[in-house]
C-alpha cells in the first residue's frame, strides 16, 4: 500500500535525528492515514513530515475529546484500537459539526435485507435493521419502504474478509465493524465477524451500527460528537439511544425538517462587498468577450468564472459583477490555472502553477497552499465529475483522476483525454461539470458540452459569451475590443474598484 511507502520516507529522517519508531507508531500513522487525518498524496512529496503528525494526532484527539497533546500517549492508543466505522473522519474544521457528503434527489426510498447475521434470529436483525431506518424518518421528510426482491436504492448485506461484491473487505472481529457507500449508490454492509447483538451489553449493537451506516447511506458523514450517532468510534450499547442534535441538525440540512413548516428561502451566503485594494489590480475583464481561466459549478450551484484577478458568477440573467479573487478567497492569487468543487467532501481546489489550495466556502484550510508534487504542475483545467465522484485535472493531452477520500495511485496517469472524453480538445482553458454529470470544456472563445457518456454533445461547439454567459448580443457587438461599456449590473462594483484603484 501507498502508506507504507510513505511511511519508509518519514522513517529514513527520524533515524537520522537517533530516533527509535515502534511498531505502535507505525499503526498510528497507518491510522491516521486510513481515516483521513493525514492527508492525501495529492500534495505530497512521498513524505510524511514529523509535524504533519503531530498535526494529525492532534486533529485526531480534538476529535476524540482528548488532550490535544499531540504526543501518541496510551489514552491515543486505546481510542486507536476501539472497534469503530470504517468510513473516513474527513473532518478538519472547527466549525464544522456535522459533516454532509451528498444527498438523494428524492425523499421516498426503498430499502432490501439481502442476508442477515448467524448471531441473532431473522426476526431480531430484520426489526434492529427497520429500526435504523425509522430513527431518520423520525426527524426528517423520508419515507423508506422494504422491498423483498429486485432493486432497492439502499441494499444491507454482511460480508467478511472475501467479498465477492464489495472491494473493501473487512478485517475479523472487532476494529471496523461497518461501511457504506454515500449517495446515491446506497450498499450498507455489515462486517459477518461480529457478534451482532439486540437489547444486551454484550457484543456490538446492530441497531446502532445500521442507523449509523444508514446516515452514511443518505448523506451524513462523521460528526465530532462522541455521542453522535454519526461519530467514527461505536461507543457501546445505549438502551435508549436517541440521535443526537447533530445528527438531527445533519439529516435535516439534507432533507429539511419533518414538519411540514413553510421553509424560508435557503439562506445565501452573501458574496462579501468590495474590498479595498491595495495593489494595483490587472485590467478589469469583461464577461463578455473573455477567454477564462477557470470554470467552477461551486457551493450552493453557484457557477463561478475566473480571469486574471477578478471572479464573477454565471447565471440565466447573464454575468453577475466582478470581483477580486482575493476579496472572495482570501490568499488566493488571480490568475489561476484551474479551480473544482467537490460536494463530496465540501473542498474547492484551486490550482496555479505548482501550488494547490484548499478552501471550505471562502475560508482557506490550514497547511495550505501546498505544494504539487504526485501531478504536474500548470494545469489547464478541472473539474468534479459527480457519476464517479472523482475529480479530473487536465493538462496538454492528458488527466488525471483523482479519489479525494482514497489514496489514489497516479503512477497509470496521465493518461489521453480523448480515451475518455469524447469530442474534446486538447489544453482546454477550463472546465466544469453540472450536477446531472454533464461535462462543458471552455477553450478560446467557445465551448463544448457532453452528455453523460462523456460525448459531445450536437451542435458544438458554441460561443460562449451568447450560450453561456447569457450576454446581450448588442454589447458583444458594440464592444469588439471590450473597451469602456460595462456589461449590464457591474456598473456599481466596477466604480468602487476604481475608485480605490485611485486612492492607491
Ligand atoms: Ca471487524
Ligand atoms: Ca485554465
Ligand atoms: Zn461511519
Ligand atoms: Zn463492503
Amino acid at each position: 500500500m501507498n502508506w507504507q511507502q510513505l511511511w519508509l520516507g518519514f522513517l529514513l529522517p527520524m533515524t537520522v535525528s537517533g530516533r527509535v519508531l515502534g511498531l505502535a507508531e507505525v499503526a498510528a500513522v497507518d491510522y491516521l492515514s486510513q481515516y483521513g487525518y493525514l492527508q492525501k498524496p495529492l500534495e505530497r512529496s512521498n513524505n510524511f513530515k514529523p509535524e504533519d503528525i503531530t498535526e494529525a494526532l492532534r486533529a485526531f484527539q480534538e476529535a476524540s475529546e482528548l488532550p490535544a497533546s499531540g504526543q501518541l500517549d496510551d489514552a491515543t492508543r486505546a481510542r486507536m484500537r476501539q472497534p469503530r466505522c470504517g468510513l473516513e473522519d474527513p473532518f478538519n474544521q472547527k466549525t464544522l459539526k456535522y459533516l454532509l457528503l451528498g444527498r438523494w434527489r428524492k425523499k421516498h426510498l426503498t430499502f432490501r435485507i439481502l442476508n442477515l447475521p448467524s448471531t441473532l434470529p431473522p426476526h431480531t436483525a430484520r426489526a434492529a435493521l427497520r429500526q435504523a431506518f425509522q430513527d431518520w424518518s423520525n426527524v426528517a421528510p423520508l419515507t423508506f419502504r422494504e422491498v423483498q426482491a429486485g432493486a432497492a436504492d439502499i441494499r444491507l448485506s454482511f460480508h467478511g474478509r472475501q467479498s465477492s461484491y464489495c472491494s473493501n473487505t473487512f478485517d475479523g472481529p472487532g476494529r471496523v465493524l461497518a461501511h457504506a457507500d454515500i449517495p446515491e449508490l446506497g450498499s450498507v454492509h455489515f462486517d459477518e465477524d461480529e457478534f451482532w447483538t439486540e437489547g444486551t451489553y454484550r457484543g456490538v449493537n446492530l441497531r446502532i451500527i445500521a442507523a449509523h451506516e444508514v446516515g452514511h447511506a443518505l448523506g451524513l458523514g462523521h460528526s465530532r460528537y462522541s455521542q453522535a450517532l454519526m461519530a467514527p468510534v461505536y461507543e457501546g450499547y445505549r438502551p435508549h439511544f436517541k440521535l443526537h442534535p447533530d445528527d438531527v441538525a445533519g439529516i435535516q440540512a439534507l432533507y429539511g425538517k419533518k414538519s411540514p413548516v413553510i421553509r424560508d428561502e435557503e439562506e445565501e451566503t452573501e458574496l462579501p462587498t468590495v474590498l479595498p485594494v491595495p495593489t494595483e489590480p490587472s485590467p478589469m475583464p469583461d464577461p463578455c468577450s473573455s477567454e477564462l481561466d477557470a470554470m467552477m459549478l461551486g457551493p450552493r450551484g453557484k457557477t463561478y468564472a475566473f480571469k486574471g484577478d477578478y471572479v464573477w458568477t454565471v447565471s440565466d440573467s447573464g454575468p453577475g459583477p466582478l470581483f477580486r479573487v482575493s476579496a472572495l478567497w482570501e490568499g488566493l492569487p488571480g490568475n489561476l490555472d484551474a479551480a473544482v468543487y467537490s460536494p463530496r467532501t465540501q473542498w474547492i481546489h484551486f490550482f496555479k502553477g505548482d501550488k494547490v489550495w484548499r478552501y471550505i466556502n471562502f475560508k482557506m484550510s490550514p497547511g495550505f497552499p501546498k505544494k504539487l508534487n504526485r501531478v504536474e504542475p500548470n494545469l489547464d483545467a478541472a473539474l468534479y465529475w459527480p457519476l464517479n465522484q472523482k475529480v479530473f485535472l487536465f493538462k496538454g493531452s492528458g488527466y488525471w483522476q483523482w479519489d479525494e477520500l482514497a489514496r489514489t495511485d497516479f503512477s497509470s496517469y496521465p493518461k489521453p483525454i480523448k480515451g475518455l472524453f469524447t469530442g474534446v480538445p486538447n489544453q482546454p482553458s477550463a472546465a466544469m461539470s453540472w450536477q446531472d454529470g454533464r461535462v462543458s470544456f471552455f477553450k478560446g472563445k467557445v465551448y463544448w458540452r457532453l452528455n453523460q457518456q462523456l460525448r459531445v454533445e450536437k451542435g458544438y461547439p458554441r460561443n460562449i459569451a451568447h450560450n453561456w454567459m447569457h450576454c446581450r448580443p448588442q454589447t458583444i457587438d458594440t464592444t469588439p475590443s471590450g473597451g469602456n461599456t460595462t456589461p449590464s449590473g457591474t456598473g456599481t462594483t466596477l466604480d468602487t474598484t476604481l475608485s480605490h484603484r485611485n486612492h492607491v
